[in-house]
């Protein structure tokens, strides 16, 4: 009797190891038929003490043999699992030692340089060459040879950073147009992008550090219809629509005549914001026919040449291409706002 229930006990107990999925469900098993107190084998022992010595020794070694078997039995599947574990793991955590390393995060450029670099294509596919001038400039560049003496009150609508020694922080790119003239003369056909620098108090449209884009056209017979032509190819091309501009008188001494040039508030539409201080437009640039006195200083005859020349806000234009509606986020070298772009 208790050698077929030892015997079922076994067989039925091995094949439920092994088709055991989880080591919870093993240690389920070993309870049930192994354990202590309560266990299976525990309970068929618990007959034998009716039996005869002789009988009682046979069952105790088939008992244990059956325990010894469990047992095995139970450490080979456990280790089975464990064995599946690491596999799996393995698997997952798998890393190609071949691949190239990532190496560092890449930038990009800055939407200034990119709207710059886009007028400058533009501008050489139209002739013209692109010079640089010096941050530091000589008060004669950045004002005399304009045509503004030191007496002049147009000095005072552009607060000046002065260095020592008769030198100063370029105020605009206009000195590089005098830089131009003199080393390349007439016909000339220029264009100079670059920093300048103003002590103005700061707000959403006005920084004290900012870029513009100088150009001039010197020939014979330029007329206020090239210039035209010239700013509204420039703009088309910058905003690929219809823009709607409006030109002003305006008042700069190294042109005669000379206009401001707006353009309807693309962050708004026209109905007014911080950015074009509600007024519906924001000013672009300065422009105007060169007066003869600034060619006559840099020594080319006003009764032959004469040229058209404009100062572009750059860091406005890209504030109206990108939509952004403070000048201070461009500055900022904060990468939330850099890496929209
Ligand atoms: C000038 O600087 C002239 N040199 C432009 C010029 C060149 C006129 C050639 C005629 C012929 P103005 O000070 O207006 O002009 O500045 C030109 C443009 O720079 C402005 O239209 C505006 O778009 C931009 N600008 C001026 N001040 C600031 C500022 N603080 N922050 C950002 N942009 C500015």
């Amino acid at each position: 009797m208790l050698d077929r229930s030892i015997q079922e006990l076994e067989s039925s107990s091995l094949a439920r190891i092994a088709s055991a999925t989880t080591p919870e469900a093993l240690e389920a098993i070993r309870v049930e038929v192994l354990g202590r107190k309560s266990g299976a084998l525990v309970e068929i022992s618990k007959g034998m003490g009716k039996l005869a010595p002789e009988e009682r020794a046979r069952i105790g070694k088939l008992l244990n043999g059956a325990k010894q078997n469990l047992e095995t039995a139970l450490e080979a599947r456990l280790q089975e699992f464990a064995a599946d574990r690491l596999a799996r793991k393995l698997d997952a955590e798998w890393v190609d030692l071949t691949l190239p390393p990532p190496g560092p995060r890449r930038g990009h450029l800055h939407p200034i340089t990119r709207i710059q670099r886009e007028i400058e294509e533009l501008f050489v596919s139209l002739g013209f060459t692109v010079l640089d001038g010096p941050e530091v400039e000589t008060e004669y560049h950045n004002f005399d040879a304009l045509n503004i003496p030191a007496t002049h009150p147009a000095r005072d609508a552009q607060d000046t950073f002065w260095l020592h020694g008769g030198h100063l922080l370029r105020t605009h790119t206009s000195p590089v147009q005098v830089r131009g003239m003199q080393t390349l003369g007439p016909p000339l056909r220029m264009i100079a992008p670059g920093r300048v620098f103003r002590n103005e108090s700061v707000d959403a449209s006005h920084e004290h550090t900012f870029y513009q884009l100088e150009g001039m056209m010197i020939d014979r017979e330029v007329s206020v219809a090239h210039l035209i032509y010239f700013m509204k190819t420039m703009l088309t091309a910058i905003f690929r629509r219809e823009v709607s501009v409006r030109l002003r008188p305006g008042f700069f001494p190294f042109v005669e005549p000379g206009f401001e040039l707006d353009i309807l508030c693309l962050i708004c539409g026209g109905e007014g914001c911080p950015v074009c201080k509600a007024s519906g437009w924001v000013e672009q640039l300065g422009c105007g026919l060169v007066h003869p006195n600034v060619l006559r200083m840099s020594g080319i005859d006003p009764e032959e040449w004469n040229g058209f020349a404009f100062g572009l806000g750059l860091t406005r234009l890209v504030m109206m291409r990108y939509g952004i509606d403070d000048i201070r986020w461009l500055q900022s070298g904060d990468l939330r706002f850099l890496e929209q772009f």
